[in-house]
């Protein structure tokens, strides 16, 4: 279907789209201009945030992209399946815990968990993400004028040759941007009824879990567990490593990560650190236990009719590998360099496709990297030192040194934390930090309400790092990144000096004024 001529509208596109999902003889949707047999800069292998960032950008510097995608839509598996479901979910899972806490309390109703259902979420989510979808091709097509084939499989032919759709495209550069799927140990029992993972619980959950066991310590892991957790579904975490303290993570501060964990406990999740999955069981063909050898070497079975697999993703390399004999590294990514160059002359790859965290910034950054390198640009993207986040029923968020890394490199760190660690302070019942989201649980349960810390080295005034736990704080945590990564950093003083709005939920400018006029600084 060629509709470079016509202008779909949103409902018309999500028409489109949606016949294409469920009709898998469906035709490619093909939005090529006039002059489409001539040669391109580059091909963008999937149409994900990488290659629709990267193609954007380069259309915008004058050049000649294409996008292959072999799903009907853009912006990839976020948009379908990932990090916009996990934010619905998260938010959700946010609404719903303050729900229980104050459940019969003040305006709340009591708590009535059979209105809480993962189905009903997954259902509105499903109905949704149409929406999106539509728009990514509407504004690629109509606003950002980037050519397009989609809903047909890129073959590649050689490291400038594509063929998609029953036609050749032919390019300086290919970029890869296939994106990952989640991936499953050996465990036996995975093919039972009621075991899924972040893909396939969005496209094919069928019921609603009683009860639910969580396979691996991932980001996803906890993210998922306690949104299901948060819902009344009774949940338990089986991870060999201790939560946050995966490979995958870095600069997790100890308080932190405690006050986070100690978080999940609290509103009675079992994280089962030190474990290990022996085997999933099953009867009439659905899931009814776990096996466990946990860290004491005891095996126990945990009944639930509900697995969920956080254990990592892998990218989508065989084509690259076995057609262009790409190089890949051990952790099955894609290696290239700063400029995202693979170990193939003019083959870049971006995204899922490469070392580093699978995060948005990631993804759209190495798209636009690749790009600008393919027009001559001489740019390189540095992504070793970045902020994080993460969901439980809290923001997390995290951005530079932890303590313990600061100590290591500094003489002199000074911590401003809150609630401050003083012993016998009785900090329970401090309703502090308060801010955007954490006001009621100030008032009502104060340790609820969230934890933050600011690490700073003594000698140069420097803010080295910050870590957060409560809610509205998240988005701050980008320009705190860029600040004190910049050459000349952030000091105590000049955060100090920033027109804070009330009760700001980082808190760090009042807490760092109240320190900065210390020509020695200590802690607070
Ligand atoms: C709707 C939305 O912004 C989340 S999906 C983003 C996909 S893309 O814009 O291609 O990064």
């Amino acid at each position: 279907m060629d509709i470079h001529h016509q202008h779909p509208n949103l409902l018309e596109w999500n028409e489109l789209i949606e016949q294409a999902m469920v009709d898998p003889s469906s035709e490619p949707i093909l939005n090529l201009a006039e002059d489409s047999d001539g040669e391109y800069d580059a091909v963008f292998i999937g149409g994900g945030a990488g290659g629709r960032f990267g193609a954007a950008y380069m259309k915008a510097m004058g050049g000649r992209p294409l996008i292959i995608d072999a799903w009907p839509f853009l912006g990839g598996s976020c948009p379908h399946q990932a990090c916009v479901p996990h934010h619905l979910f998260s938010e959700a899972a946010e609404e719903l815990d303050r729900m229980k806490w104050f459940s019969g309390q003040l305006f709340f109703p009591d708590f009535d968990a059979d209105r809480a259902s993962i189905l009903d979420l997954i259902h509105l989510f499903r109905a949704g993400r149409g929406t999106a979808h539509a728009f990514m091709n509407w504004q690629t097509k109509e606003q950002l004028d980037v050519d397009y084939v989609l809903n047909a499989h890129a073959t590649i032919v050689n490291s400038t040759t594509v063929s998609a759709a029953g036609r050749t495209f032919r390019a300086r550069n290919l970029v890869l941007g296939m994106g990952a799927r989640p991936v499953w140990p050996d465990i036996p029992g995975l093919d039972l009824h009621g075991v899924h993972d972040f893909v396939t619980l969005v496209e094919e959950l069928d019921y609603e879990p009683q009860s639910c066991v969580i396979i691996g310590g991932s980001k996803v892991a906890m993210e998922y567990g306690s949104f299901f957790h948060a819902t009344g579904c009774s949940t338990t975490i089986v991870s060999r490593s201790a939560l946050m303290r995966t490979r995958s993570l870095h600069h997790i501060d100890e308080d932190l990560r405690l006050y986070v964990v100690d978080g999940m406990r609290k509103r009675g999740m079992t994280v089962l650190e030190g474990a290990h999955p022996v085997r999933v069981n099953g009867e009439d063909g659905r899931v009814v236990s776990v096996t466990v050898r946990l860290e004491s070497g005891d095996e126990v079975d945990i009944p639930t009719d509900f697995v969920f697999m956080g254990t990592g993703e892998r990218p989508l390399v065989q084509q690259a590998q076995e057609v262009l004999g790409i190089e890949i590294n051990d952790s099955g990514r894609v290696v290239v360099d700063k400029r995202m160059r693979s170990s193939v002359p003019g083959v870049y790859a971006i995204g899922d496709m490469i070392d580093g965290p699978m995060e948005m910034f990631k993804a759209r950054k190495s798209g636009v990297t690749a790009a600008r390198n393919i027009m001559g640009e001489d740019l390189e993207f540095d992504f070793s030192e970045y902020p994080d986040s993460l969901h439980t029923t809290y923001e997390v968020s995290w951005v530079g040194l932890t303590e313990a890394e600061a100590r290591e490199a500094y003489d002199d760190v000074i911590i401003i934390q809150m609630p401050p660690t003083v012993k016998g302070l009785d900090t329970e019942h401090l309703p502090l930090p308060c801010a955007e989201g954490t006001m009621l649980y100030a008032f009502s349960k104060p340790e609820l309400s969230g934890f933050q810390k600011l690490v700073v080295d003594a000698d140069s005034r420097r803010v080295l790092g910050a870590h957060h736990v409560g809610y509205g704080a998240k988005d701050a945590f980008q320009y705190l990144d860029y600040l004190i990564h910049r050459p000349e950093g952030l000091t105590i003083d000049t955060l100090g000096w920033m027109n804070e709005l009330f009760l700001n939920p980082e808190h760090f400018v009042q807490l760092s004024r109240l320190r900065a006029g210390n020509a020695v600084l200590r802690d607070l």
